[in-house]
């Protein structure tokens, strides 16, 4: 028995928003959990603290998958994005825990590796398809082995994915939403002459990725996967909202271009027609967002069943905890196909030591303890909670669109 004594939410700004969860155990290590919710930090906040952490004082921590069952089937209301990430962070922290109880890794815990190294890719982003090209040749240079490609949309003033640094990207840019425009027709012509410039460029020693964002209809983005072919894309990300499943049945019977999907998933049945029916190539659920550790690796399992490899989200707002327990499960799972990396800036991993670490294309949780992730708490209380949103947008004529 390895009594939960208290937890506690921390909440701190080092440029943006992260919700952490401390759990600490009568004698024995502490654990942390991201529960980050971007532009909801506050929600996950208040789940945690006012409805979560009450019901874990004084439970066993080596018991993850009976706490992480009572979390979801006790609360009767289940699944949504704000309660998988709470039990997300409660999940997290108790693989740390068990990773520094036993002195491994927390991949050793998990199987152990399945592999040396986790590819990952990585961002070039520009407002022209040149900017974007030059970035994407730095990125090559720096090791990178897969690269996603966004530029801006000639016609269209800003773009999702378009970021105005050079290699820090990040959406949640006011304290309300920021309203963008948005033109499907004009989207669509950009995206094909940026994929030929780029294998032009660039050559075909490396995995190219593209993300919609959610912005198509089915025969939209099944014209757009038949339009990319020829340059032969690793993947073509969220290319319509997943809500309706079945959407990804019209995609697939028109287009040989890998699909993937799933970073707003919070739960193996957003993916379940998608997977079983073998209609996405890759799953994107994440850790913090899909119930942690202990759910993912459900979802990968039946993923596996079905020749779906995993692509874990790893954007900004998932925070160094998020990404270590990601790299984790990226070198432990069978079935594995690639990891997102958008770095995070210097005052973020300060506030998050961590010990995992990129070199040639490539990521390594590292040998520390549990996760291998701490959290500076000095530093945390120096950055206080801004309030932050992502955007939304509309069509040229004012339509609400996704964003
Ligand atoms: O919070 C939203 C971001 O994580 C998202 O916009 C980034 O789509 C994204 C990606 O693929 O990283
Ligand atoms: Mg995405």
């Amino acid at each position: 028995m390895l009594e939960i004594k208290s937890a506690r939410v921390v909440v701190t700004c080092p440029g943006r928003n992260f919700v952490t969860l401390k759990i600490e155990t009568a004698d024995g290590p502490t654990g942390l959990g991201d529960a980050t919710l971007n532009g909801r930090e506050l929600a996950v906040a208040s789940y945690l603290s006012d409805h979560v952490i009450p019901c874990l004082i004084g439970r066993d921590a080596h018991r993850i998958e009976d706490i992480w069952q009572y979390l979801y089937r006790g609360a009767y209301w289940r699944r949504g994005p704000v309660t998988m990430s709470a039990i997300a962070a409660v999940d997290m922290a108790l693989w740390d825990i068990k990773g520094k109880a036993a002195g491994l890794p927390l991949y050793q815990l998990l199987g152990g590796a399945s592999r040396e190294r986790v590819m990952v890719y990585g961002h070039a982003n520009g407002t022209t398809i040149g900017d974007t090209i030059d970035r994407a040749l730095e990125y090559r240079d720096q090791g990178y082995k897969a690269i996603r490609l966004q530029c801006g949309v000639p016609g269209l003033p800003a773009t999702y994915g378009v970021s105005k640094d050079k290699y820090f990207y990040e959406p949640a840019d006011a304290d309300l939403p920021t309203e963008t425009v948005w033109s499907t027709e004009k989207y669509l012509r950009v995206v094909p002459e940026l994929f030929a410039a780029a294998r032009e460029k660039l050559g075909w020693d490396v995995h190219l990725l593209h993300d919609v964002h959610h912005r198509l209809t089915p025969i939209e983005a099944a014209r757009l996967g038949k339009d990319l072919e020829p340059y032969r894309p690793f993947w073509l990300e969220d290319a319509v909202p997943a809500d309706n499943q079945e959407s990804f049945r019209l995609i697939r019977q028109h287009t040989t271009t890998p699909l993937a999907v799933g970073e707003v998933f919070n739960s193996i049945w957003d993916a379940k027609t998608l997977i079983q029916e073998q209609l996405i190539d890759y799953i994107r659920a994440t850790v913090v967002h899909a119930g942690g550790i202990t759910h993912l690796r459900r979802i990968a399992a039946f993923a596996d069943m079905h020749n779906v490899r995993t692509g874990c989200h790893g954007a900004t707002d998932l925070s160094p905890v998020t990404m270590a327990a990601a790299l984790h499960f990226d070198l432990s799972v069978p079935n594995f196909g690639i990891q997102e990396y958008m770095r995070h800036t210097d005052e973020t991993d300060a506030v998050f030591p961590h010990a995992y670490r990129f070199a040639d294309g490539a990521m390594h949780p590292g040998e520390a303890p549990g996760l291998g992730v701490e959290l500076d708490e000095e530093r945390a209380a120096r950055h206080p909670y801004k309030r932050a949103y992502l955007p939304v947008n509309r069509l040229e004529d004012g339509t609400m669109h996704d964003w």
